[in-house]
């Protein structure tokens, strides 16, 4: 791989491991969900989100998705509880998506595909920042929630609304007070396991905490996910669609359910 890595078939996961061997390592993400196999652990906790509006700074075009930054300096927007032990904070939630309705997701349920995931991503603060947590086997913890077409999704469209501006790589804008609670589902249930990010570097930190019920998108809002692009101001336009990685070996590791 000479280049950077991408989406495309010369720069895709399945070229990923030339530059990055973990890529066939032990914990990798996203994995298929099967629910029959999954044991239900009643042990695991409900999760406990606290999010302070006041910490959304910035939306950004990174080139692979956009994302949603948030300040990290307090415990104001935390994750707690659930499978993980102390207090996780937020640093950035962002999607992945198809281009049409039938692909999307990362995560699968028993080989269903959803048209976009949400990743909510939190670090371990044992560690004193993200990037010292993000290389940890315990470092990160990413809230998944599936994305399926239905009705239009309010909470949704006040980013979506802030697309004119991030439409190119690197583009950037404020997003103040934007809560992202307002993006989870009603149902808290989740499956969780050990794996990894899934973007180059693929470090095997994250515990992955995947929501059983999805949100709603409308088909209109899908649409505008997909005009924003991965090219830069000045190349050719290339629309930003189908940045997702397969579901990867699960390699014995268990999947446990918060719920019968
Ligand atoms: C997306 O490309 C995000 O924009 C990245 O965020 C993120 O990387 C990457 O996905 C992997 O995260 O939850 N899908 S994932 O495993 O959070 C990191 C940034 O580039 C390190 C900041
Ligand atoms: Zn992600």
């Amino acid at each position: 791989m000479s280049h950077a890595w991408g989406y495309a078939a010369t720069n895709g996961p399945d070229k990923w491991a030339e530059n990055f061997p973990v890529a066939n390592g032990p914990r990798q993400s996203p994995i298929d969900i099967v629910p029959g196999e999954a044991s239900f652990d009643a042990g695991l906790k409900p999760l406990s989100l606290k999010y302070d509006p006041s910490t959304s700074i910035d939306i950004l075009n990174n080139g692979h998705s956009f994302q949603v930054t948030f300040t990290d300096d307090t415990d104001n927007s935390t994750l707690k509880d659930g499978p993980i032990s102390g207090i996780y904070r937020l640093k950035q939630f962002h999607f992945h998506w198809g281009a049409s309705d039938d692909k999307g997701s990362e995560h699968t349920v028993a080989g269903t595909k959803y048209p976009a995931e949400l990743h909510l991503v939190h670090w371990n603060t044992k560690y004193p920042s993200f990037g010292d947590a993000a290389s940890k086997p315990d470092g990160l913890a990413v809230v998944g929630v599936f994305l399926k077409i239905g009705a239009e999704n309010a909470s949704l469209q006040k980013v979506i609304d802030a697309f004119g501006a991030i439409k190119a790589k690197g583009k950037q804008t404020t997003f103040p007070n934007f809560d992202p609670a307002a993006l989870l589902p009603g149902c808290l249930d989740y499956w969780t396991y050990d794996g990894s990010l899934t973007t180059p570097p693929l470090l095997e930190s994250v515990t992955w905490i995947v929501c059983k019920e999805p949100i709603s998108v409308s088909p209109e809002q899908m649409a505008k996910f997909r005009s924003l692009l991965f090219s830069g101001d000045g190349e050719a336009e290339c629309c930003m669609v189908d940045n997702y990685r397969p579901p990867q070996p699960l390699k014995g590791r268990p999947v446990r359910a918060s719920f019968k």
